[in-house]
């Protein structure tokens, strides 16, 4: 089963869950960060040296970067539905992956 690494109230965390949902895909969700702690932890930075969430845990597979956790995910589990097989479909999408990166900014809540 997947392993979601992240404390849910974390917008990058919720981004990669929405994906899971979307995709109907069992996981399960591991609180740290936050007032959950644990990010410096050497097993935590072990997974992801920058000590940030979300990580995804895919058997030894391990993920980090939640646009990147996004794609994977909707390329493995979403092959021409969340991912599109005609490059211009896919790439209208990436479009809007990056723009979110760079122009949409969340309130900061890290409790
Ligand atoms: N570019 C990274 C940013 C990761 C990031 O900054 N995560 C924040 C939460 S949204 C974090 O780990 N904050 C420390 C904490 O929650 O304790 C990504 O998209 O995964």
């Amino acid at each position: 089963m997947l392993t979601i690494w992240g404390r849910k109230n974390s917008s990058n965390v919720k981004k990669v869950l929405w994906c899971l949902e979307e995709l109907n895909v069992p996981y399960q969700q591991i609180d740290v960060g936050g007032k959950f702690g644990k990010l410096d932890e050497p097993n935590y930075l072990h997974m992801n040296p920058n000590g940030v969430i979300p990580c995804l845990q895919d058997g030894d597979f391990i993920l980090w970067e939640s646009n990147v956790i996004v794609r994977y995910l909707a390329e493995k589990f979403g092959k021409n539905t969340l991912y599109p097989n005609d490059i211009k479909e896919k790439y209208n999408i990436e479009k809007w992956m990056d723009w979110t990166g760079c122009n949409l900014f969340f309130p900061l809540n890290n409790s």
